[in-house]
């Protein structure tokens, strides 16, 4: 099949670097999302997001004539949807007294509702956004026959899943291997034919809810193992061994790979894609369901690692070597205490605060009676509800009680020690992401605490 015309409706952190990606491969793209702003936005030639080359893909394709942007949509030979699909806010499912979160579908309805009355015969439609298993035969699908027309027989319907890391994005989207599941095999190659415009890996066709699933999987897996490295953190620190040694020594054995630790899991997609498998089926999940609240309940953690930071100083110890000094560390330890939060972001070198881990910590930390100042080097003008933003990394620092790093954003890795003495009151530093080293920290003068880490 050829196609000429696309409608990509949502253009976010995915639907504007394809839309874009398609436009420079010679389709003409109309990019359509229902906020004006964005759209005035790209009219005007700038961006609204992070992510590394976007911005010269986005000129490039506005220069080449084939990309534009508008709230409204029009006709076209295939429509793709790349809107959100997170989580309700105030409704949980329950299953034997568990609580779940579930999905929140409006913006994948609504964009199909819009695309109705623009469905010809011979059209394509795919869904790119990761979705509960058989949204597309049992949401998407009947809505669009709404149109008198017929999946699979008047036009072709699929679900494709983005599978591009947020800070690759662009390098990914083309090198990466696409899954296109058809609710027939021909909206499968009708799929396969759209994509093969710029993607370069595999183009592996299947159908609509083996593609779903698949999408899933891959998020849930990377979540499972996430949550045991978190849990691993603990262990090590209960046992006074360093995690970060302990894992890169597991990991030498060739079958194993085990991920790292942190403050936990954020992002709009890795804590939020799971949920989709407990929902559709609470009771076949057990596994699934602990692991997302292992990795919930990691800021907590690094929370008591913050206030043992305070304690043993007072204590006037370097890092605790009893796990009885972990549990010594009172509730009362951050009551007044000034700390610097370094990042703000859900993960290194990007510049999305969307379900930060690290703004859950600063939030629990406020909680317990400490004022939080936050450096968020890649958006220094990011506007979260009741954080503090320091306007620049030397505010933030200078009149600190103790250093906190959040996110391995590069800049933070390389800072040293010694060049903060001069700049900061702080002689407590603490690193949740195994970015400092511990005695370059320590002989520059700070007591460093290290999450997962309590040997002495
Ligand atoms: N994290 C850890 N430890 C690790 C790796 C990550 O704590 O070892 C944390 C990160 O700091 C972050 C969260 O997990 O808070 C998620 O980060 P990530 O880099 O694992 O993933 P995302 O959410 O940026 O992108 C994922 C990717 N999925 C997989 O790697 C299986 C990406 O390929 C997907 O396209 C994307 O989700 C998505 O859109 O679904």
């Amino acid at each position: 099949m050829n196609f000429r015309k696309l409608c990509v409706l949502g253009l976010g952190y995915i639907g504007l670097p394809t839309a874009s990606t398609f436009a420079v491969n010679g389709i003409q793209v109309l990019g359509v999302d229902i906020n004006p702003d964005i759209v005035e936005t790209l009219q005007n030639g700038n961006i609204h997001i992070h992510e590394p080359g976007l911005r010269d893909l986005v000129s490039h394709a506005i220069q080449s004539g084939n990309f534009s942007a508008s709230t409204q949509l029009e006709e076209a030979d295939a429509f793709l949807i790349a809107v959100p699909t997170p989580f309700k806010e105030h409704k949980l499912g329950e299953h034997n007294g568990q609580k779940y979160k579930l999905a929140d579908m409006r913006a994948v309805t609504s964009a199909t509702e819009a695309i109705v009355p623009f469905l010809r015969k011979g059209n394509l439609v795919v869904l790119e956004s990761t979705s509960p298993p058989r949204t597309t035969v049992d949401l998407v699908k009947p809505i669009l026959e709404r149109s008198g027309l017929k999946a699979g027989v008047d036009f072709h319907l699929c679900y494709s899943p983005e599978r591009v890391l947020p800070g690759q994005i662009l390098r990914e989207l083309v090198e990466n291997a696409r899954v296109v599941g058809g609710v027939t095999p021909e909206s499968a190659r009708a799929g396969h034919d759209l994509y093969k415009n710029f993607v370069k890996g595999k183009i592996i066709e299947t159908d609509a809810t083996t593609a779903e699933m698949v999408k899933i999987m891959e998020n849930t897996t990377r979540d499972v193992n996430i949550a045991l490295a978190n849990e691993f953190s603990r262990l090590a620190e209960r046992f006074g061994v360093d995690v970060w040694e302990a894992i890169s020594l597991a990991n030498l054995h060739p079958r194993i790979h085990i991920l790292n630790p942190g403050p936990g899991v954020g992002g709009h997609c890795i804590s939020v894609d799971p949920w989709f498998f407990v929902e559709g089926a609470p009771e076949l999940t057990p596994l699934i369901y602990n692991a997302r609240n292992v990795n919930d309940a990691q800021p907590h953690f690094v929370v008591e690692k913050v206030k043992q930071a305070f304690s043993v100083q007072t204590a006037g110890l370097r890092e605790a070597s009893h796990p009885d000094d972990r549990q010594n560390a009172t509730g009362n330890t951050l009551i007044g205490k000034r700390i610097a939060a370094l990042g703000l972001a859900y993960k290194a070198d990007v510049d999305d605060l969307r379900e930060s881990p690290a703004a859950e910590v600063v939030r629990l930390l406020q909680k317990g009676g400490a004022q939080v100042i936050v450096w968020e080097p890649l958006k220094p003008n990011g506007n979260l509800e009741g954080i503090h933003m320091a306007s620049n990394f030397d505010t933030a620092i200078r009149k600190a009680d103790a250093i906190l790093l959040l996110v391995r954003h590069t800049e933070f890795a390389k800072i040293s020690p010694q060049a903060l003495l001069s700049k900061t009151k702080a002689r407590i530093a603490i690193d949740a992401v195994n970015a400092w080293n511990k005695n370059e920290w320590e002989k520059a003068g700070f007591l460093l605490h290290r999450l997962g880490a309590n040997k002495s």
